[in-house]
């Protein structure tokens, strides 16, 4: 892939190799990796250039204790934004997460520590979240005065329905280990480093075809946005596409031979 020194990043750190993954970190820990305008912007800088540079998967983790305190809450108070100047600001945090959820690249989410309000947002914005011990989830938006502004009332009522929402957001109810990952807040939980697991995930992920990754990764959510006619239509396009690419036809002539490996349960 293309070299990842052209980036002009304060907030996020970028590191690469020669598969094609990168780990994108967010880096002000100082701040437990609150998201500020700059950070959002680089956000979109990064995930908007990525899928086009060759990333073959993306591992998005943290520097520090915690993978994000959610919106930056000093900025905030301190800029007394207007309402239109606020609703400017979730466009570009709209504008972010887009990028990653349907940008056709896998990012596997390596979660430790705080969560919360917007750090949920965008660990929701993955398409797979690790866990650690450490790790705990909250919408703590009611308790401050505040509401999601980051797509949490899209993605996170998707992954723990609109019940479980409004019951964090009303009563800032914490989420850790076995029950965050009961309720679907994390896909893994593990024992050990979430960074060493997002980035075997990655590697895995990584194997399959560009093209198989590009559709899971962006059609599976653009059919959520559409009627279950128009869904099934445009799967119909997107499979006949990567059903048929050259590499599907290379595995499945290694099925045919039986040289391919066959889905065990372990
Ligand atoms: C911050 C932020 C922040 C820490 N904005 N600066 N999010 C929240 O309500 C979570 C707010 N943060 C916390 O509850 C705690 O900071 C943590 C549990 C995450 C970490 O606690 P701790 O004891 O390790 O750190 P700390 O002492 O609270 O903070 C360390 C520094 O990080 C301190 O800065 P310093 O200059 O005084 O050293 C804090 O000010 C700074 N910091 N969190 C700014 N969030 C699109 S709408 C989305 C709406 C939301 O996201 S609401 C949820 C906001």
């Amino acid at each position: 892939m293309e070299k990842l020194d052209n980036f002009d990043l304060e907030n996020l750190t970028l590191i690469g190799d020669e598969d094609g993954i990168v780990q994108v970190v967010l880096s002000r820990p100082a701040k437990r990796n609150a998201l500020n305008a700059d950070t959002i912007e680089e956000l979109i800088e990064v995930f908007s250039k990525l899928p086009r540079m060759g990333a073959r998967a993306v591992v998005l983790r943290a520097e520090g204790d915690h993978f994000c305190a959610g919106l930056d809450l000093v900025e905030h108070h301190n800029e007394q934004r207007r309402p239109e100047e606020f609703m400017h600001i979730c466009l570009r945090w709209h504008e972010a997460f887009n990028k990653m959820e349907y940008g056709g690249v896998p990012i596997i989410a390596a979660l430790k520590g705080a969560v919360v309000g917007g750090g949920l947002e965008l660990a929701s914005a993955a398409h797979v979240r690790v866990a650690d011990q450490s790790t705990y989830f909250a919408l703590p938006e009611g308790q401050r005065g505040l509401f999601t502004g980051g797509g949490a009332t899209i993605r996170v009522a998707d992954l723990v329905g609109k019940a479980r929402m409004i019951d964090m957001m009303l009563t800032g109810r914490v989420y850790k280990q076995q029950e965050a990952f009961q309720v679907g807040l994390c896909q893994y939980l593990i024992d050990g480093s979430s960074d060493d697991k997002a980035m075997e995930i990655a590697r895995t992920a990584a194997e399959n075809p560009a093209l198989s990754n590009f559709a899971i990764c962006s059609a599976i959510s653009h059919m959520q946005n559409m009627s279950a006619m128009d869904a099934a239509y445009a799967e119909s396009v997107m499979a006949g596409i990567v059903n048929t690419q050259p590499a599907s036809n290379e595995r499945l002539e290694a099925f045919v031979n039986k040289s391919a490996p066959r889905v065990r349960p372990d």
